[in-house]
Order: C-alpha cells, then sequence, then structure tokens
C-alpha cells in the first residue's frame, strides 16, 4: 500500500460495495460467502479498486439482510469463519486493496444475547435499559407509547405483551438499542477495538444520525411520522439526527485515530439534503459522510449542478472530501434509474423499489456510462455498488414469493422492497446460475437475460460497461488527486447542456446531459476517454447527447510529460 498519503487514501479512493451474499457463492450453498470474495480478489485488483466495503456478515437470522446482527464479533457460518475473514483481509493487502467492515449500532438483532435477556428481565431492569422499552398508552398500555412508525413500516414499537412496548425504527426483528446507557457507549468502543485489531481499514456506519433519541419523559410524538428523517434540520426531532449523537462519534474518533495509519470511517444518513449533515464529517467525528443526493436526482444537467457544488462545498468546510454514491443495496439499480422518463419522481421511485414506468434500455444505458464518467471524474470518495460495473439494470420481475425483504411484508404488500438490486452476479454467462452457484439454486433467481451483463462476456468486448470503468478508474488514480477540486469551466463553453469541469492535473471533465444536442470542445482537445463505445473519437470535435469525455487541452504526451 502506498505509504505517503497512509491517512488521507480515502480522499479520491474508489470504494467497491460488496454484498456477501450476492457477489460469489464458493461453497455452493446458493449464497455468497467469503471464499467466495477471496476467489474474485484479482477480478476486483483488475478493476483497479482502492478498498471493499462489505456489508454486515456477522451472525445474523437475516431478517434484514444481516442488518440484524446477533453478534458483533463472529462470522455468520453461512459467510465463513474469523480465519476466512483474516484471509480475506490478507488477500486484499496484499492486492493493495484496503477492507472497510459495516457497523450497526443503532439496533441489534432480536437473537442477540443482549435483547432475549432484556425480554426475559423485569421492566427497569440492567438488562432491559440497553433497549427502549416504555409502557404503551391508554389505561391498560393498549396504545404504542408514541406515534413513531418504523422505516419499514408500522408503528415502531412492538408490544411484549404485558403493557410494555420496546422501539425498533426498523424491522420488529431490529430493537433500537439504548444510547444514553454507557454501558452500550462502552461495548460498541470494544466492537470497534476487536475489528481495528483484525486489520480493518475502517467502518461505514449504519443509520450513523438515528442512535440517540429524545427519551425525556413524556416521549415526544413526531409532527409528521410519515417522514423517516429529520422533519426540521435543527435537531428538534426526537428520533433522527440529534445533537447528541456527536458526542458518540467524537468518542470512536479517539480511538479510531490511535491506529496508524488511523482508521477510516464514513456514516450512512438517509436524509434530505441539509448542511447540517456534513458534521458527521467534521474530522474530529466520522470523517466523512455519504452524500445520497446523485441517487435521488433525475438525469438533469441543472440538478446535478447543484448537488456536485454544494456536496462539495459542504465536504470541505467539514475538512471532508465528498463522497459520491450513485447505487447500494437499498434503491434500485443506476442502470435502471438514470432511465427514468421525465416527470417521474425519482425520489418516491426509489423508495418503493419500483415498476417500470417505461424505462429506454438504449438512453437508460447511456446514461450510465455517462453518469460513471462523471462519478469517476469528480475529486472525493466514489462508492460502486457491486454490478453496477457490469451496468446490471434492476431486476423489476421477481415475483412475491421470491421476495425476502421485510418491507414486502411491513408496508403490507404495498412496496416490493430492495430485493431486485440484490440478485447474485452474473460471472458467466454459460455456466450454472451464470457462475454465481453450483447449486444452480441462488437465494433470489436471477433473470434468463443476465446472461448479456456476465463478466465473460464483457470482459471480451473492448467497449463494454466493464471496460469503460476499468478504463476510468485507472485514469482516475493518474490524474486526480487527493484534495483536489472541481473548477467549473466557464458556463458559456458547455451552456445549457452539459457540465465540465477541471482538476489540478489539468484533465477536463464534460458530460453532454442534453438528449439531442451535441457540444463542441475546444479546438486543441485530445479526448482521452469516451463513454459511447461506438464513438472511437469525437468527430468535428463534437461530444454526442447523453455522453461524457474526458480530455485535456493540447496533446496527451505533453500532459504525460508534465505529471511524471
Ligand atoms: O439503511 C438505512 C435506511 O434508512 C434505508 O433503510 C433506507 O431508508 C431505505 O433503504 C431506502 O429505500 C441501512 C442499510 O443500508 C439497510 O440495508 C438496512 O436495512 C437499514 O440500515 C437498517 O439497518
Amino acid at each position: 500500500m502506498a505509504e505517503d498519503n497512509a491517512d488521507d487514501w480515502w480522499r479520491n479512493a474508489v470504494v467497491y460495495e460488496v454484498y456477501p451474499r450476492s457477489f460469489n457463492d464458493a461453497n455452493g450453498d446458493g449464497e455468497g460467502d467469503f471464499r467466495g470474495i477471496i476467489d474474485k480478489l484479482d477480478y476486483l485488483h483488475d478493476l483497479g479498486v482502492d478498498a471493499l466495503w462489505l456489508t454486515p456478515f456477522y451472525p445474523s437470522p437475516l431478517a434484514d439482510g444481516g442488518y440484524d446482527v446477533a453478534d458483533y464479533c463472529g462470522v455468520d457460518p453461512r459467510f465463513g469463519t474469523l480465519q476466512q475473514f483474516a484471509n480475506l483481509v490478507a488477500g486484499a493487502h496484499e492486492r493493495g486493496i484496503r477492507v472497510i467492515i459495516d457497523i450497526v449500532p443503532n439496533h441489534t438483532s432480536d437473537k442477540h444475547p443482549w435483547f432475549t435477556k432484556a425480554l426475559h428481565s423485569a421492566p427497569g431492569s440492567k438488562e432491559r435499559n440497553r433497549y427502549i422499552f416504555h409502557v404503551g398508552r391508554g389505561e391498560h398500555g393498549e396504545q404504542p407509547p408514541t406515534n413513531w412508525l418504523s422505516n419499514f413500516g408500522g408503528s415502531a414499537w412492538e408490544p411484549c405483551g404485558d403493557g410494555w412496548y420496546y422501539l425498533h425504527s426498523f424491522a420488529k426483528e431490529q430493537p433500537d438499542l439504548n444510547w444514553d446507557n454507557p454501558q452500550v457507549r462502552q461495548d460498541f468502543l470494544d466492537i470497534l477495538r476487536f475489528w481495528c485489531e483484525r486489520g480493518v481499514d475502517g467502518f461505514r456506519i449504519d443509520v450513523s444520525h438515528g442512535l440517540v433519541k429524545d427519551l425525556k419523559e413524556p416521549l415526544r410524538d413526531r409532527p409528521d411520522p410519515t417522514l423517516m428523517s429529520p422533519q426540521a434540520a435543527d435537531g428538534s426531532d426526537p428520533v433522527w439526527d440529534r445533537d447528541g449523537v456527536h458526542e458518540v462519534y467524537r468518542q470512536w474518533r479517539e480511538l479510531l485515530d490511535r491506529y496508524s495509519p488511523v482508521k477510516y470511517a464514513v456514516g450512512e444518513s438517509w436524509t434530505p439534503f441539509t448542511p447540517r449533515v456534513y458534521q458527521y464529517a467534521r474530522q474530529d467525528e466520522l470523517g466523512s459522510i455519504f452524500d445520497f443526493s446523485l441517487q435521488k436526482a433525475a438525469w438533469d444537467r441543472d440538478d446535478y449542478r447543484k448537488i456536485i457544488e454544494r456536496t462539495s462545498e459542504c465536504a470541505t468546510a467539514a475538512g471532508s472530501a465528498p463522497v459520491w454514491v450513485l447505487g447500494n443495496h437499498d434503491v434500485p439499480r443506476l442502470a435502471s434509474r438514470i432511465g427514468l422518463p421525465k416527470g417521474t419522481d425519482v425520489e418516491h421511485w426509489v423508495t418503493s423499489n419500483g415498476t417500470d414506468p417505461g424505462i429506454d434500455p438504449a438512453q437508460a444505458e447511456r446514461r450510465a456510462r455517462a453518469d460513471a464518467l462523471l462519478m469517476l471524474g469528480l475529486p472525493g470518495t466514489a462508492f460502486i455498488y457491486q454490478g453496477d460495473e457490469l451496468g446490471l439494470p434492476e431486476d423489476l420481475d421477481l415475483q412475491p414469493a421470491d421476495l425476502q425483504d421485510p418491507i414486502w411484508e411491513r408496508s403490507g404488500h404495498r412496496f416490493k422492497g430492495r430485493d431486485g438490486c440484490r440478485v447474485p452476479l452474473p460471472w458467466n454467462s454459460d455456466s450454472v446460475s451464470f457462475g454465481f452457484s453450483q447449486s444452480g439454486h441462488p437465494w433470489l433467481p436471477q433473470p434468463a437475460w443476465y446472461a448479456r451483463y456476465a463478466v465473460s462476456n464483457q470482459e471480451r468486448l473492448p467497449g463494454s460497461m466493464l471496460n469503460l470503468y476499468r478504463a476510468a478508474i485507472a485514469a482516475r488514480r493518474r490524474w486526480i488527486r487527493p484534495g483536489d477540486e472541481a473548477e467549473w469551466l466557464a458556463d458559456g463553453e458547455y451552456a445549457e447542456y452539459g457540465l465540465g469541469w477541471r482538476v489540478s492535473s489539468g484533465l477536463e471533465v464534460l458530460v453532454n446531459f442534453s438528449s439531442d444536442h451535441a457540444i463542441r470542445l475546444p479546438e486543441n482537445a485530445t479526448v482521452m476517454l469516451n463513454s459511447r463505445p461506438e464513438i472511437t473519437d469525437c468527430a468535428n470535435n463534437q461530444v454526442p447527447p447523453e455522453t461524457a469525455v474526458w480530455y485535456f487541452r493540447g496533446t496527451l504526451a505533453s500532459r504525460s510529460k508534465e505529471n511524471r
């Protein structure tokens, strides 16, 4: 690993999200596992990523895909063992790839011994005080204590049968921990230390804005309980984004900074954008925070410009770097979302885990390719969700019997949930389960059209999405530096259809958002990367619609000399 930026490696890193259950199955049980990931480390190395983020692999009943953790210091046998985890970390490090793991501090599984003990202990006991238990309202406690709702639908309070309830902001199998309890704080410091000592390089913090609740009596209702994020960006919501949570992360940062190199952390706060969210990115706290704005945006030049500007400003003001996310395991895949017809409410479509409102596949693919060059051309940290490098579309065909996400049941079958982006990856178009599993029975069925997207096919095609990602990541490593800032190219040049920016190496990125206008590049532009495989160079310096290019002014040879 490079020594020169050992603490700051993440500031321009490309991080690849692995959803272990769906990545690669080596033991043939239909679910991915650690050995499967180890077998693909060379693939990830060839892709060029700087780090892996593994979503939860801890022992879990999988009521929420592993975000219901029953033991924070173990490995679920379906994924492997602690020894295999060590092998995975060692194998990644040998290839210069860092490893980030997921920490889920807002809630545990209801099968965690902390919770089973709490349930069997008396109200007011120290066991119960690890969680948030409360008596119900009404004469006999027959109503929930407040109007708070679960993110997955229904009340956030589950009755225990004796007039008491426990709080769960997600599924009822995910009871919320009580972060007012010093024991809970201590336990998580121990958990972080446990994994730091096993060589992980950083952490992704689940629901980082949720931990601390206002538990002052009497408990307060939320003005609009259907919103699952803070209603006013001022810390006044009793559940989300409370000021008190920052004290937790300051303590964590003290611990993470004791290591050399220091450990990375990124917060996950699924909230509408407010500058307040960047408090998590302060350098004495987590240090960085995901920005999900592009995941909820329509393919629109002005919206993108606004987002890129405000995210870059806020991240820089916090001493951090922007963290770009185009896809993850919670939302319909980029390669479908980006093709939504004009006028679709993207945020609603994303959170209701869609049906097909008339996506034009060719257009969606063009835009997804341009979007990849856009994100990888921006300074900051870029997160890629497994399969997005293949341009995999969302699987909108899953049938009710296939669905496993708790959202499906908890929403009373109104929302299908997030399984469509979690379908196991296609590695080989000619093998059973497309090379994912010898079992022939992947835990979610793969559609027949997955064959076209298989790695084996894309490796052979110079213009494939996979090869575009590889080329862009390699070029980014060379031309985008930690601490770079995007300098907008004068609007006049690209007028109303495009966005263009320059970074310190002189690399310029141009994205043409229009679906019918070409944009002219400067006369002396040398194009280095082009998102359209069928167009080998930009004839007459014209960048066609829905296309992105990376170029330099002058010749590439002169640049290479300067940068040596
Ligand atoms: O997600 C947090 C979260 O708020 C999401 O549930 C989001 O609201 C939803 O997916 C949008 O459609 C994290 C994890 O990424 C997610 O997989 C878990 O289910 C959730 O926390 C609970 O741990």
